[in-house]
């Protein structure tokens, strides 16, 4: 469900033109998704990328599978793309010598994970090795982001939400993504092929559910804001991560003039 958000008229309106797909590392005709709810697979634990879990599939969205580390808690669902290479049929691990882990935050005993892991999988619903795809689309051989191209972003505090986002500076092999109509609280730098990225019409394709731009007022940037520009930013953030950005304002509200407050929405 799109609401009545239209690329179209939006890319008109603000005068602003779509990254090409070949900047993404995505494929042109989204991947097929074949896994149902229940099924299981091998997964990175996300908080603990050396080990391999056992996770289950809670929910689809789209090409995106809503992802539960079993033996873990409901609080640390996680998203991945059907094409993920970090989602893997279940025995391979096995076959490539490894063994599977209690996720992070396991809730029994560490030494009750053997029979939790056996139980688990005793009559287990396996997602098939057919429906995995064998590779993730290649990366682009180079940044060909520019600053002001639109795309669309997974909203990393909100990983369920794909949004309509800027690209708000290039910088090597890196993009700040910046969310079109909310301040800079959820921004965040990501490498140039990163998956959570995606070009505009990406959530028409696969019926993922993209979110409208946020209500913040978007101010054109200029020298009188010091803060705001990228010259500032990359003196006070050398290394481009978490920096905190935007000081004296709390997450979580647009700013402008548009509704102060919606309650339910934000
Ligand atoms: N109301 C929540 C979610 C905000 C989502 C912002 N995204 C779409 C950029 C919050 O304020 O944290």
């Amino acid at each position: 469900y799109q609401g009545h958000f239209s690329w179209d008229k939006y890319l008109k309106e603000t005068g602003s033109s779509a990254a090409p797909a070949h900047c993404f590392r995505q494929c042109l005709t989204p991947p097929v998704n074949e896994f149902k709810s229940g099924m299981k697979l091998e997964a990175q634990d996300p908080r603990n990328t050396t080990s391999t879990c056992i996770a289950t599939v809670v929910g689809l969205t789209g090409v995106r599978l809503r992802l539960r580390l079993d033996g873990s808690d409901n609080k640390n669902d996680f998203w991945r793309l059907v094409d993920s290479s970090e989602i893997q049929p279940i025995g391979n691990c096995e076959k490539n010598a490894g063994m599977l882990q209690p996720p992070l935050g396991f809730r029994l005993n560490a030494s009750s994970w053997p029979m939790f892991l056996l139980k688990t999988l005793n009559g287990a619903e396996m997602a098939p090795v057919r429906i995995f795809h064998k590779q993730e689309p290649p990366a682009p051989a180079q940044n060909s982001f520019k600053v002001g191209m639109k795309l669309e972003a997974v909203d990393r505090k909100n990983p369920h939400f794909i949004c309509p986002a800027t690209i708000g500076e290039v910088r090597g092999s890196e993009v700040l993504v910046t969310f079109d109509g909310w301040r800079g609280a959820f921004d965040y730098y990501c490498r140039y092929d990163s998956r959570d990225i995606f070009p505009v019409g990406w959530c028409a394709l696969t019926g993922d559910n993209l979110q409208p731009p946020g209500t913040k007022v978007v101010l054109p940037k200029s020298p009188s804001t010091p803060l705001e520009s990228s010259s500032e930013r990359s003196s006070m953030h050398p290394a481009g991560r978490g920096a905190p950005r935007q000081r004296g304002r709390k997450p979580g509200r647009p700013r402008g003039r548009l509704p102060g407050r919606l309650p339910g929405i934000w």
